[in-house]
């Protein structure tokens, strides 16, 4: 992409509404701008860094054997009374009518509707398990949206849901998507920390939050060190087969978010100085529920000995567009943002030092060509600002590796290679440049890990 030919409006001061640096990134990188309160139009480079995330959360089922349809964002209220919760959702929920005065609502959950179809085509055990996800648009009116689309009231989720014959079954699909979630953000290079969490609104006995540790988090949390370093689940990981060793593995350390927290207990297992007392941001949460909305709901399965039962279900949730402060949060320096290579919008940067330089200009012409057709997201600085000010918009955006280009390396047939996570320059030949950057990006794309 020629940045002369695309739309990045980066702000050069700091917006005053952003209280917290992920927010401020955002809105100064632009990546979003706030249509309403809670409201955000994702702006392209914004917009790449989701589809990126979206990419790696959609592999990551796959591989744990979900599969992936669309619901609508609006849903028909008699689902709900159904379940119990159109009142009980309160003010939280957008309720609407059309014009023949039926009831809708902006769905800020699928748990009804996917019962609903679930109950419409499923008859007996032969066709579980079955695990249905989508990504799309939720709202709730949240009392306090703020952090930008950190605690938004339209948000992007991945929304999933199991259903299985008994809780036997119902907690291997449970652990299917531990795993799969500890994959998911591991590829994002994220440590997000299953803890024991409440169930509120969508119910059930067992649930996990995964959190990432940051000081502006909204969740107060409380483990043992010794869970950072538990090995993720590789990619060969048998889906089919018996995970509970690894979730065993990863809930014996201590973890537990403010409301579920036992302190006592938090003190008896872990020892003083193992003992992280933190806060941080709540990136996905599962539920299993088991026959909460199919009972209500009346979704049947027949079972081996031919009777009829409720079938047990979970809900698994990511935050998309949380995700992406979240991830800011946590990659960032005092000159920007810092993208991990598996998320960031571009691979690459390409700077042109002096585009009025014809031999310059030439060679980075050639040198963009050949980035992309090796494959490389790029992004091309053709345009005709400075060099302090190229250098200052590329170190804002985060783009991991920045190839620099000006009149004297392109006479002399150099190229710099700057690396935004450490800030380490290298100088090479102009034909070694690509070659060098595919070496370093594969293994950073973690898509084989
Ligand atoms: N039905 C279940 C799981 S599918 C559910 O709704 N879970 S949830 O309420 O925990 O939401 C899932 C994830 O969505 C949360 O972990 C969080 O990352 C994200 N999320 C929830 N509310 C907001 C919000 N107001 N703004 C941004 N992200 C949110």
């Amino acid at each position: 992409m020629r940045l002369s030919n695309y739309f990045l409006p980066t702000l050069k001061e700091d917006p005053k509404e952003a209280e917290i640096v992920s927010h401020r990134l955002m809105l100064r990188a632009g990546m979003i701008r706030q249509q309403a309160a809670g409201l955000y139009s994702w702006l392209p480079l914004g917009y790449r860094v989701l589809r990126k995330i979206q990419a790696i959360i959609e592999q990551e089922q796959a591989r744990a054997g979900a599969i992936q349809m669309l619901m609508p964002t609006l849903q028909p209220a008699e689902l709900w009374r159904e379940s119990g919760r159109y009142d009980d959702y309160g003010k939280e929920m957008l309720r609407i009518s059309d014009r023949h005065d039926r009831d809708l609502l902006f769905g800020p959950t699928n748990e009804e509707m996917i019962t609903d179809i679930f109950r419409s085509y499923v008859r007996s055990y032969r066709e579980l398990p079955l695990n249905l996800f989508h990504v799309q648009w939720k709202f709730r009116d949240e009392i306090r949206p703020r952090f930008g689309t950190m605690r938004s009231r339209e948000f992007l989720m991945k929304d999933g849901y199991s259903f299985d014959i008994d809780r036997e079954a119902a907690e291997k699909s449970y652990h299917r998507m531990f795993v799969a979630y500890l994959r998911t953000y591991h590829r994002m290079g994220l440590a997000a920390i299953p803890m024991r969490a409440e169930t509120g609104p969508i119910g059930g006995d067992l649930s996990h939050e995964f959190i990432v540790l940051a000081d502006t988090g909204e969740s107060g949390v409380f483990c043992d060190r010794n869970i950072l370093e538990k090995p993720i689940p590789p990619a060969d990981t048998d889906f089919e087969g018996d995970l509970s060793s690894i979730v065993s593995d990863w809930t014996s350390a201590y973890a537990a978010t403010e409301d579920m927290v036992d302190m006592a207990e938090f003190e008896a297992r872990v020892p003083a100085q193992r003992r992280i007392s933190a806060r941080g941001i709540e990136v996905g949460q599962i539920f299993y529920f088991g026959t909460k909305y199919s009972t209500a709901m009346n979704a049947l399965v027949t079972g081996p000995d031919g009777r009829d039962a409720a079938v047990h279900s979970g809900s698994y949730g990511i935050g998309l567009t949380r995700l992406v402060p979240a991830l800011i949060e946590a990659f960032h320096d005092e000159d920007g943002i810092v993208w991990p290579t598996s998320v960031a919008p571009f691979e690459v940067v390409l700077l042109n030092l002096k585009t009025a330089d014809e031999k310059c200009s030439s060679i980075c012409d050639k040198m963009y060509h050949d980035l992309k057709n090796a494959g490389i997201d790029v992004l091309y600085d053709d345009t005709g600002a400075g060099a302090g000010s190229k250098f200052a918009t590329a170190d804002l955006v985060g783009i991991p590796f920045q190839l620099i280009i000006g009149p004297r390396g392109a006479r002399s047939g150099e190229a710099e290679i700057k690396n935004r996570s450490t800030g380490q320059r290298q100088s090479v030949a102009l034909e070694q440049a690509v070659p060098l950057l595919q070496k370093t990006i594969e293994p950073e794309r973690r898509d084989r890990i």
